[in-house]
């Protein structure tokens, strides 16, 4: 009988199962390791992508398993979210059914490729009690001051009066019905990352060197922190008059504090104070406000793009140090949520100032001349270098002017030296069905006010119509109705729900939490202090930022909310590298998709599996080769076939190394490289593709020998540490061969890297005539007597003259006659 991979398969998923293989113990005096791939959106059918993310989380938590450690290695679903609305409004199906029909479909097949997650821990976002937990910390954040209700722009579909995510916005256009989307003005919640942005950058160096270099980068810049000057530019007494001495002037923020002899115009963000002001008292002409208007139309990461726009807006500043006048205009490049949304520009050192300088014919002042020495007219010269025509700062180089001019202004009172962060506070609220509702009631008396924790979780009402239009929620008859938590009195509960990512901000730490406790806690401490950090976090790299930073951010406030006593989630992060056909990322669209259903049905978990780990080291691109997989399955199939002839042992065979032939010789080392191979694939590198290429070569060195206790250590072996990869066969032949044993006991035996024996050139007169084999550690009398022997019918009765050894190479005999 051969090898037949679907009843192999199924028999020992069954089993691991029903030993609770899969579950993790409760005994923590044992060592443990915390395996996470990152868990999958519901979306209705596994992916290559997933199979790719699973099977090296199943390879790394096997291993640990084998090793003796206490393993956990769970999965759950990340299942709220707009595909479930959106299938709702294009199907009718209810997002609750559509989500849970899918989790069961996806479960099956997650389970057909023997993934090893815990049966006990599974869960889901949308299930009540993660919402209880998840609003309780909401409550508590709420009340710590960290969620908080303000103004922010959306985009927002006049048409279908919701408001659409970016992804919804297909070139400033409503996906649904096309109407042109525009920027407006709403009540939103946001969680204060920013309260946490020092530490968030500080903490990346403990991450160094455990996350990849990248990640920790795309972190860095997310936060991107800057120094600088932030002054105060005072607009001159006629500009003051026109804007109805309503302002004094506004603040800028500048890390180019040594170009500030350059300064030529000042630029306003369209959302500016003072840009509203000219605005809605309607002190420009109509034009120049639909000019406007149309800038604050255009979502901030479009106008930072485009071609730069901007008009004059007739208000002059002074300057705080040549108390000249400069004009103000206002421009599509200010953002208004960085710095103070006003820029001093400074055309000649910088590039935006310089294209809109261009444009507009506005003067260029160059004060910095570059290392070089040369000043090219034609750009702005960016790079630092010494200053000029800078009054008392002239001669200074960029970065001592920088100090001396900050200083200058602090001394003065004219401004200070600031930190900014491009890091904004996280907008958590969606004006959304299918979402963690925000716990919170709005009372005509009190406010805005928790809901008590005793009437927690506020759940969803499953009768609800999904149009698309509007907030089913809010246009729900009854839902929001509620009496005020506080007083009593007829209140209104918000009808936002939280984005998504709340839930995988926490999801990880629910994880550590024993059945026991699964409906009274969240999280137990004990159980995180044993099993936090996660060991191993695997995922995509498109989650490089925002997941892995608002997860960071989580586990910090849950720490200082006294949940949790961990500074960082992750501790070793892998990005695995997608899954490719023909040179493309595989998707619908493209039609290039290889469904992993197929691959199981065809050939089995085990060569899924194998040909994922083998055909590239896991954080690089994996291009899909049909070939390839039928050569795992024929690798596979193989080493199960020869199994069938192995001699079954109890234990390892006592062999006696120096008794072997050269071919026995070798299949040991080439298993026993194998194995030494093993330990740094598991628990460093993760390369195991290089595991597989040893263990292929180690089973075609068997294939050269016959010795019966040399196949079966052999097997005993290579069974041994490809179980992480292909674990249904290797169980099945350990378990038929072998008492299976710890695979930590396996001793490295270094006598099989010694190489016993060198082969020696005999060369006489210069020519070669032999060769001899000789032990490694053989004498220069011993390797002469042998080359003598060996070339005794070119010596015969010649007198020999000189006799030369060159060790490992070869023996030179000159004789004469
Ligand atoms: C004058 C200047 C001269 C600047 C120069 C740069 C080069 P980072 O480094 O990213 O923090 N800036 C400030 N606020 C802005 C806003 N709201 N929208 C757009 N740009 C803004 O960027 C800081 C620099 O970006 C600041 O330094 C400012 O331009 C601009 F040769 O000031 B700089
Ligand atoms: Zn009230």
């Amino acid at each position: 009988m051969g090898y037949e991979p679907k009843s192999i398969e199924k028999k020992w998923q069954e089993f691991w199962k029903k030993d609770r293989y899969y579950e993790p113990k409760n005994d923590y005096t044992k060592e443990k390791r915390y395996i996470l791939s990152m868990f999958p959106y519901p979306s209705g059918r596994i992916h290559m992508g997933h199979v790719r993310n699973y099977a090296i989380g199943d390879a790394i938590a096997r291993y640990y398993r084998k090793i003796g450690k206490n393993v956990l290695h769970p999965i759950g679903w990340d299942a709220f979210g707009m595909p479930a609305e959106n299938a709702a409004i294009k199907k009718g199906v209810h997002p609750k059914k559509w989500t849970y029909e899918n989790i069961d479909y996806m479960r099956k097949e997650l389970d057909s490729l023997g993934f090893s997650f815990s049966q006990e821990r599974e869960f889901a976002t949308c299930d009540e009690i993660y919402t209880k937990f998840e609003q309780e910390f909401t409550v508590d954040m709420f009340e710590k001051g960290l969620l908080y209700r303000s103004s922010a722009t959306v985009n927002w579909c006049p048409h279908d009066k919701t408001v659409l995510a970016n992804e919804q916005v297909i070139e400033g256009r409503c996906w649904r019905c096309d109407t042109e989307v525009v920027q407006k003005e709403m009540d939103q919640y946001f969680l204060k990352i920013t309260d946490y942005a020092e530490e968030l950058l500080r903490d990346l160096e403990k991450l160094e060197g455990k996350w990849p270099k990248q990640v920790i980068a795309m972190q860095r810049n997310w936060i991107g922190r800057s120094e600088g000057l932030e002054f105060e530019l005072k607009l001159d007494d006629d500009s003051k008059k026109r804007l109805g001495e309503k302002f004094e002037g506004f603040k800028v923020f500048t890390t180019r504090a040594d170009t500030i002899y350059g300064v030529t115009y000042t630029a306003l963000a369209p959302e500016h104070e003072i840009v509203k002001y000219l605005v809605n008292n309607t002190l420009l002409d109509s034009e120049s406000i639909q000019k406007i208007k149309k800038m604050q139309n255009t979502p901030p990461k479009l106008r930072a793009q485009a071609e730069k726009e901007g008009l004059f807006l007739n208000l002059y500043v002074i300057h705080p140090l040549t108390k000249e006048k400069i004009p103000v205009w206002v421009a599509n490049f200010v953002l208004t949520e960085y710095g103070s949304g006003a820029v001093m520009a400074v055309p000649a050192h910088d590039e935006r100032d310089f294209e809109f300088a261009k444009k507009y014919n506005l003067s260029i002042r160059y004060v910095i001349k570059p290392k070089d020495g040369k000043i090219d007219s034609d750009r702005a010269v960016v790079e630092p270098g010494v200053l000029f025509d800078s009054e008392e700062f002239s001669g200074l180089e960029s970065e001592k002017a920088k100090k001396a001019i900050i200083d200058y202004f602090e001394k003065e009172g004219l401004g200070k030296k600031t930190i900014n962060y491009k890091l904004k506070d996280w907008l958590v609220s969606r004006q959304r069905y299918w979402g963690t509702p925000i716990p919170l009631v709005k009372c005509p008396k009190c406010g805005l006010v928790a809901e008590k924790k005793e009437n927690l979780p506020v759940t969803l009402p499953e009768d609800v119509q999904i149009t698309g239009e509007g907030n089913p929620l809010e246009l729900h008859p009854t839902w929001k109705y509620t009496k005020c938590p506080n007083c009593g009195e007829d209140a209104i509960r918000e009808t936002d729900t939280l984005d998504t990512f709340v839930e995988s901000s926490w999801y990880f730490l629910r994880f550590t939490t024993q059945k026991e406790y699964w409906d009274k806690l969240p999280f137990k401490k004990e159980d995180t202090d044993y099993w936090m950090s996660v060991d191993q976090y695997i995922g995509g790299i498109e989650h490089a930022i925002l997941h892995l930073l608002y997860s960071r951010f989580f586990t910090k406030a849950l720490r200082d909310l006294g949940y949790v006593d961990i500074d960082e989630p992750f501790e070793r992060l892998l990005t695995q590298g997608m899954v490719l056909k023909d040179g493309a990322k595989m998707s619908k669209s493209k039609g290039n998709v290889v469904d992993p259903d197929s691959i199981v049905e065809k050939f089995g978990a085990d060569t899924a599996r194998l040909f994922i780990l083998f055909a590239a080291p896991p954080s690089k691109e994996l291009e899909w080769n049909d070939s390839a997989v039928e050569g795992a399955y024929r690798f596979i199939k193989r080493f199960f076939d020869r199994s069938l002839d192995v001699k079954p042992c109890e234990n390892l065979p006592a062999i006696d190394h120096s008794k072997l032939s050269k071919e026995e010789k070798l299949a040991r080392k080439k298993v026993y490289e194998a194995l030494k191979k093993s330990k740094d694939v598991y628990e460093k590198n993760y390369t195991f593709n290089t595991l597989i290429a040893a263990s292929m070569e180690a089973l075609n060195a068997l294939n050269a020998q016959k010795n019966e206790e040399v196949w079966s250590e052999g097997y005993w072996i290579l069974s041994n540490i490809l179980e992480p990869i292909i674990p249904h066969v290797c169980w099945e032949i350990s378990d038929r061969l072998f008492n299976r044993n710890n695979f930590e006991n396996i001793e490295i035996k270094e006598e099989v890297f010694q190489e016993d024996s060198v082969t020696l050139a005999v060369t006489i007169n210069g020519k070669r005539r032999a060769e001899i084999e000789v032990p490694v550690n053989a004498s220069k009398e011993e390797i002469l007597r042998t080359a003598k022997e060996k070339a005794k019918k070119w010596i015969e009765d010649k007198e020999i003259v000189k006799e030369i050894v060159v060790p490992n190479r070869l023996v030179n005999i000159v004789v004469k006659g």
